[in-house]
């Protein structure tokens, strides 16, 4: 694991380099290289917060350049019988965004193109490409079509992302060119 200051990375993205549109099974077990992109697993990301109390922080820089970030409080995730559900304090949230995006994926099971737990009639993961905690879809989603696609012209939507950085559905300007996610025990 990678650790910065008592945080342990969980996600990072740079680049488009490093594919997110992976199965069910690479996002429990991780993928990339711990110390650059990657994911780091939904398994051990459970088995260190679950019955524990992390807080969680997501640290992102927009497409033209600006950074940002955001905390959570009481950060877990569910089993895998359980589909990985994002739990975090709804209340908790701090950061130097206009809105909280993540408040509408907490208490949604973790989907992936080759296991649909979104509540959408499509698949989420194919839409945007990557897995996540879609609801139907997503306001927040680090892992979707990178920017220099042109896909993204088209559906930014559907794109690399933090709605809340603009406070309106997303637009260009909530298109991110990094982000990272960390953990932290605080108790
Ligand atoms: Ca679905």
């Amino acid at each position: 694991m990678w650790c910065e200051d008592g945080w342990t990375v969980t996600h990072r993205r740079t680049g488009p380099e490093l594919s997110f549109h992976r199965t069910w099974a690479e996002y429990r077990d991780g993928f990339g290289d711990i110390s650059g992109d990657h994911w780091l697993g939904n398994e051990i990301v459970h088995l260190m917060t679950y019955n524990k109390t992390y807080k969680l922080r997501l640290e992102f820089e927009s497409y033209n350049n600006n950074s940002y970030w955001v905390e959570y409080d009481d950060f877990y995730l569910s089993p895998e019988s359980d589909n990985y559900t994002l739990y975090l304090n709804d209340t908790s949230f701090v950061g130097n965004v206009s809105e909280d995006s993540m408040i509408n994926h907490y208490d949604h099971q973790f989907t992936t193109h080759d296991r649909d737990n979104d509540r959408s009639g499509q698949n989420c993961a194919i839409l945007y490409q990557g897995g996540w905690w879609f609801y139907h879809c997503a306001d927040a989603v680090l892992t979707a079509w990178y920017p220099d696609d042109p896909t993204c012209t088209t559906f930014p939507a559907r794109c690399f992302k933090y709605a809340g950085i603009t406070g309106v559905n997303c637009d260009t300007g909530c298109l991110l060119k990094q982000g990272t996610m960390k953990i932290k025990a605080t108790g």
